[in-house]
């Protein structure tokens, strides 16, 4: 009989919300007229609505009105043309690794699902199942690789006093990681902290990681975002292809096409030979396949509508540059805000962090007091995301920030 008895379910406990993607649940039970949500990485206009980009409607209208497409499963990897324009896109299109036929790339469900593919692949198949992660990181690292089997350890990364890079940290602690370890490197415009090494330190990094034959597995979530340029962005995981060496990478179409819950993204893995690059394939869809069987049609046809066509892809440039010339407009406004009201320290690493968010050293109190207060909306290690900011919400941020900090340091 319904609702007699107890349930079988009875003995479980409420999870926490998502520490990101909590935050917007709070804002949307948030009544009052003031609000902002600048808790998760997604992109808002001036006038504070998500964006569609321009080519990507013309995308779709194209493959709307294309009465040859059908709805067939795609193949375990995905779409073959979306993987071989990513792979370009991320290694460069003259890239030899790509010429000599070394690399493997599987259409993945966004970033998240490429690390998870990715992770799992190296749980089962590489013989060292220990990751470095920054510290700090993206929350999400620490589960996927540990449910991947894998595990944790974590690089020191950031320095809270210079709001800067701990390079000398890094080197330290990447140079007593296990031979074989792998790491786990944000490709660029780090998050949270928008802290990313100089291509002289990335030289370095890359010399010592190949000496120890560390594997680098990287996401690369904000290509694009970091400079406005999708190949200054790719420059790092470019050095670390053209020296010969293998590595991981992981891509996500949602912040640099706005494709965000289309969930399109692809894993490559760049091997020392065809031969090897073969083999690996075989084994991802032996992962992907008792996962989600196959990846989803819509969201890859539109990255690769895009990216095979020379005017819409130029066209993307142009609206991945406004976007991201958007945010480094946001970081001056907020700095030219908070020094117009004076506030107490030093609040140049606003303009200097590059990227979707600000690691703005607010604590945790601070951050629920402004949240309390001001109704604004960020995660409780103090960054926000400054895509989420306009012109017109900058003054109610600065008055938040000004508040929080003088009532509360
Ligand atoms: N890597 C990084 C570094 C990252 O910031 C995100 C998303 C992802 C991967 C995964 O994105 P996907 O949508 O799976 O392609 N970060 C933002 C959104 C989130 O937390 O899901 C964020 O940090 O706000």
């Amino acid at each position: 009989m319904a609702g007699s008895g107890d349930s079988v379910f009875a003995h479980i406990v409420l999870a926490p919300e998502d520490p990101i993607l909590g935050v917007t649940v709070a804002y949307n039970k948030d009544q009052s007229p003031v609000k902002l949500n600048l808790g998760v990485g997604a992109y808002r206009t001036e006038e504070g609505k998500p964006l569609v980009l321009n080519v990507v409607r013309k995308a779709e209208q194209l493959l709307v009105n294309d009465q040859s497409r059908v709805k067939e499963y795609l193949p375990i990897t995905g779409l073959a043309d979306f993987n071989k324009l990513s792979a370009k896109l991320i290694f460069g299109d003259d890239s030899p690794a790509i010429q000599e036929n070394r690399v493997t790339t599987v259409q993945s469900l966004s970033g998240t699902g490429s690390l998870r593919v990715g992770g799992e692949f190296l749980g089962k198949h590489y013989h060292e199942r220990t990751i470095y992660i920054p510290q700090p990181t993206w929350g999400n690292h620490p589960k996927i690789f540990t449910l991947a089997g894998l595990s944790v350890k974590s690089y020191r990364y950031y320095n809270p006093q210079t709001k800067g890079l701990d390079f000398e940290g890094m080197l330290e602690d990447l140079g007593a990681a296990p031979s074989g370890a792998i790491v786990l490197i944000h490709a660029c415009a780090h998050n949270p902290t928008g802290v990313d090494p100089t291509v002289e330190q990335w030289e370095q990094i890359r010399t010592l990681m190949r000496s120890k034959g560390l594997l680098p597995f990287f996401d690369s979530a904000y290509q694009g975002f970091a400079s406005g340029n999708l190949d200054s962005d790719a420059q790092p995981i470019r050095m670390f292809v053209a020296d010969g060496g293998e590595l991981l990478a992981a891509q996500s179409y949602a912040k640099n096409m706005g494709l965000y819950g289309e969930r399109v993204g692809a894993l490559s893995i760049v091997c020392r030979n065809a031969d090897v690059a073969s083999k690996v394939e075989s084994q991802l869809k032996l992962v992907i396949r008792p996962m989600y069987s196959s990846p989803p049609l819509h969201g890859a046809s539109i990255v690769a509508t895009i990216l095979k066509d020379r005017n819409m892809y130029d066209e993307w440039k142009v609206e991945l540059k406004s976007m991201a010339d958007r945010i480094i407009s946001m970081r001056h406004q907020l700095f030219d805000a908070l020094n117009s009201r004076g506030i107490p320290g030093d609040w140049s690493h606003i303009i200097k962090q590059i990227g979707m968010f600000t690691f703005t050293g607010l604590n945790p109190e601070q951050v629920a007091f402004m949240t309390k207060e001001f109704h604004i909306y960020m995660t409780s290690d103090g960054r926000i995301s400054m895509a989420g900011l306009s012109s017109s919400t900058v003054p109610h941020l600065a008055d938040a920030i000004h508040a929080a900090v003088t009532r509360l340091s």
